[in-house]
C-alpha cells in the first residue's frame, strides 16, 4: 500500500479485517507519537508546518498587501506540502493520515445528481444506503448544535454571513464535520485546551480533530496486520515476471538525509497516494517502460474542484469576531443555479483580532479538466492546466459574491491574492483524477492492463465532487474494497 490517506486508510482498514497482512509506505511522519507528536498553529508556524521548504507558503498569506503569515523555517518534513505547477499550484498533508492531519474537516456527502453525472459507473442508490454512513461513521461525522451555533462567539463570522446571504436570497446550510463539536465548546468555555480556538488547522489539529490516524487506521493497526513504514517515499513500481511488484522506496529522516534506498516486494498492490501522487507514479511506471501496458487515459481528467478562494470587506458595523473557530461550520448552498452553481464555505480568519473580513472557498462546477505528462529531466509529473481554464470557477463565484455584494452594499477585498485579484483560483486543496474510475481503472478501481494493481483514492474521481470532497473518497474507496476484498483477495496473502 502506498500512502495513507482517505484511500488508502480505507483499504488498510478492510484488508487488515480480512486477515491480509499489509505493509503501508507513506512519504510523511507519523504525527501522534515520538518526537514530532505535536504541530504548530498558523500565527506562529515553524519547521513542522512544512514539508522541506525555507519558508512557509500559507494559502492566504496577504493581508493589506503585506506578508503578515509567513515565515522562515528551518527544512523539515513538515505537515503541509504546496507542490507548484506552472499554472496551479496544489496543497497536499503528508503525514500518516495524508489530508486529515491538515483540512479543514468539513464532511459534507455529495449531492446525488451530481454524484450519478460525475461517477456514472457507480450504483447511487446503494452509495446512499450502504457506503456514504460507513464511511461517516467511521470517519466519525458530528453536526453541530444549532442552539450553541446561535449563541457562541466561535462562529460570529460564521452567522454574519450568513445574514448576508439570506438577504441575498441564497440558502445556507450547517456543514458536518470530523472536529468534535462537543470539544469545540468546551474549548470556548475554557476547560480544554484550544486546538481550533487558537489557531490550528493547515498544520494540523493538536486536539479535537478526528484525523484517520485516529479513526481508520488506529482501527486498522488495532488488527495486528497493519505495518505503517514512514519517510518511505516509493518512486518506481516494477513487476516481476513472476506477477508480484517490487517497489523502490527512498528513505530518509526527518531533515531530508537520505537513509537509503529500499526495496518491497507485494503480490498486490494498492495505491493510495492521492491524486498527485498516485498519478505520477504510474505515469513514471508507463514512460519509463516499467508498467508500459498502463491505459492512455493515466495522467487524465484532473480537477481542483472548481476552488476559489475571495473575501468580502465589512461595513464597520459588521464585526467578524476576534475568536473565530478554524474549523468552517456554515455552507452557503447555491448548487441549484442553473447557470452557475456554487457551495461555498465561509471560511475563518482566526488571526485573533477583527479583521472585517468574510472569507469563503467557493466549490464550482468547472468542466474543464487538466493533463498530466512525464517530464524525465526532473522524472517528476507535470500537469497542463493554464490560468484560463479557471475562468469558469471565477465567473461561477463572481455571479454568487456579486449578489451577496449588491444585497448588503458591500466591496470585494483587493488585497488578499496579490495584485488587486479579488478572486484566487491559482491554488486548489481538492485535488482529483489523474486515474480516473471506468477509464484507467474498471469500475473498482483496478487499473487497466494489469492484474492485483489498485488506485484507492482521490485519483479515481473525474476533478469535480462539488462539494468538499473526503467523505465521497471514503465512501468510494469503502465499496470498491468490498468488491476487490469478495472478489480477488485471499487471506494471509503476504508481503516481503
Ligand atoms: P491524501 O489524503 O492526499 O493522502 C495521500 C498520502 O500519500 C499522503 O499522506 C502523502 O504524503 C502520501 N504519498 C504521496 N506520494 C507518496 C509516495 N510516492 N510514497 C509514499 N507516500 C506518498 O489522498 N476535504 C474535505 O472533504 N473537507 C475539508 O474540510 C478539506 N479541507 C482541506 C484543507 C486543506 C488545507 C487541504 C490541503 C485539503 C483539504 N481537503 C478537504 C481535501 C482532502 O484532505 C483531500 O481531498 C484528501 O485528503 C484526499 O485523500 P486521498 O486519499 O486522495
Amino acid at each position: 500500500m502506498i500512502g495513507s490517506g482517505y484511500g488508502a486508510a480505507v483499504a488498510a482498514l478492510r484488508l487488515t479485517e480480512a486477515g491480509v497482512p499489509t505493509l503501508m509506505l507513506e512519504m510523511g511522519q507519523s504525527w501522534s507519537g515520538g518526537a514530532s507528536a505535536s504541530f504548530c498553529g498558523m500565527r506562529s508556524p515553524d519547521e513542522r508546518s512544512t514539508w522541506f521548504a525555507e519558508r512557509t507558503r500559507a494559502p492566504l498569506s496577504s493581508f493589506l498587501w503585506m506578508d503578515l503569515a509567513n515565515r522562515t523555517i528551518r527544512r523539515h518534513a513538515g505537515v503541509l506540502d504546496r507542490v507548484d505547477f506552472d499554472e496551479m499550484s496544489v496543497y497536499v498533508g503528508r503525514g500518516v493520515g495524508g489530508g486529515s492531519l491538515v483540512n479543514g474537516a468539513m464532511a459534507v456527502t455529495p449531492r446525488r445528481d451530481y454524484l450519478a453525472e460525475t461517477l456514472p459507473c457507480v450504483d447511487v442508490p446503494e452509495m446512499y444506503r450502504t457506503h456514504f454512513p460507513r464511511a461517516r461513521a467511521e470517519l466519525g461525522v458530528n453536526e453541530i448544535d444549532p442552539d450553541w451555533f446561535e449563541t457562541c462567539r466561535s462562529y460570529a463570522y460564521a452567522r454574519l454571513s450568513r445574514k448576508q446571504a439570506h438577504r441575498a436570497g441564497l440558502a445556507t446550510t450547517f456543514v458536518p464535520s470530523v472536529y468534535d463539536f462537543d470539544y469545540l465548546r468546551r474549548e470556548e468555555e475554557g476547560s480544554v485546551p484550544r486546538s481550533a480556538l487558537a489557531a490550528e488547522v493547515i498544520y494540523g489539529n493538536n486536539h479535537g480533530k478526528r484525523s484517520l490516524d485516529q479513526t481508520y487506521l488506529a482501527a486498522a493497526l488495532r488488527t495486528g496486520y497493519l505495518t505503517i513504514r514512514t519517510l518511505h517515499e516509493v518512486r518506481e513500481i516494477e513487476l516481476e515476471p513472476d506477477g508480484r511488484y517490487t517497489l523502490t522506496a527512498r528513505e530518509i529522516d526527518a531533515e531530508g538525509t537520505l537513509l537509503g534506498v529500499r526495496r518491497f516486494g507485494t503480490d498486490r498492490l494498492f495505491l493510495g497516494a492521492g491524486s498527485l501522487g498516485s498519478t505520477e507514479l504510474l505515469l513514471r511506471a508507463r514512460e519509463t517502460g516499467r508498467l508500459p501496458g498502463l491505459s492512455t487515459e493515466v495522467g487524465r481528467g484532473w480537477g481542483g474542484n472548481g476552488n476559489v478562494m475571495l473575501g468580502r470587506a465589512n461595513h464597520l458595523w459588521n464585526t467578524t469576531g476576534r475568536l473565530q473557530s478554524a474549523m468552517p461550520a456554515l455552507g452557503i448552498d447555491n448548487w441549484d443555479d442553473p447557470e452557475h452553481p456554487v457551495f461555498a464555505e465561509v471560511a475563518p480568519v482566526p488571526v485573533g483580532v477583527e479583521t472585517w473580513l468574510s472569507l469563503y472557498l467557493a466549490i464550482t462546477r468547472n468542466p474543464e479538466r487538466g493533463r498530466f505528462s512525464y517530464d524525465l529531466a526532473t522524472d517528476s509529473a507535470r500537469l497542463c492546466w493554464s490560468a484560463a481554464q479557471g475562468q469558469p470557477a471565477i465567473d461561477a463565484a463572481k455571479a454568487t459574491f456579486d449578489r451577496i455584494n449588491r444585497a448588503n452594499r458591500t466591496i470585494y477585498r483587493y488585497d488578499l491574492f496579490g495584485g488587486t485579484r479579488p478572486f484566487e483560483n491559482r491554488f486548489t486543496y481538492h485535488p482529483l483524477g489523474g486515474v480516473v474510475l471506468d477509464k484507467a481503472t474498471d469500475a473498482y478501481g483496478r487499473v487497466r492492463g494489469y492484474r492485483n494493481l489498485y488506485v484507492t483514492d482521490g485519483a479515481l474521481i473525474p476533478g469535480s465532487t462539488g462539494v468538499n470532497p473526503f467523505v465521497t473518497i471514503t465512501a468510494l474507496a469503502e465499496r470498491n474494497l468490498e468488491r476487490v476484498l469478495a472478489e480477488d483477495v485471499q487471506p494471509a496473502r503476504s508481503f516481503s
